[in-house]
């Protein structure tokens, strides 16, 4: 089984701002922590961020010809704004599960509409970076 980990703008700044809202683990310890994920649970993977929405779309887009099985997926602010990114995923067909590390649905108003969760099997939010495991963990239990 092969997964794909896509996070979208900003996630490389985890850690260094807005610790009281992201924790003050930084993007490298994400890294770390799903690629040992990955290795616990025997499949490949490949983590992925990009601050850029076209970059994000290709790298979905490429998941549907790279023999990809499913995809976790942190849009970060283009949750709440991307239709190409929801388009993606329903052009991909590939099961998609949506993790938020902080808890969106207690933040503004602006936050409350996820375009991207539209094309998800599941979401998962407000359990930090412990959400990316029980993602990965989903997708192995109801895909592999
Ligand atoms: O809770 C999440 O994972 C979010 O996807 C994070 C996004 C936010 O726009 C979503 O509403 C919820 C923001 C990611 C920005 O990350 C930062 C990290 C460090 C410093 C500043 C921003």
């Amino acid at each position: 089984m092969k997964l794909l980990v896509i996070n979208g703008p900003n996630l490389n700044m985890l850690g260094i701002r807005e610790k009281n809202i992201y924790g003050a683990e930084t993007y490298e310890d994400l890294k770390n922590l799903v690629e040992k994920t990955f290795a616990e649970k025997g499949i490949e993977g490949e983590i992925y961020q990009s601050n850029h929405e076209g970059d994000l779309v290709d790298r979905i887009q490429q998941a549907y010809f790279d023999g990809t099985n499913g995809i976790v997926i942190n849009p970060a602010a283009y949750t709440h704004t991307s239709v190409a990114i929801l388009d993606a995923l329903k052009a991909v067909m590939l099961p998609a599960v949506e993790v938020h590390i902080s808890d969106v649905k207690t933040r503004e108003d602006f936050r409350q509409i996820s375009y991207a969760g539209k094309a998800c099997v599941k979401t998962i939010m407000g359990k930090g970076f412990q959400g990316y495991v029980e993602a990965i963990e989903y997708l192995v239990e109801n895909y592999k």
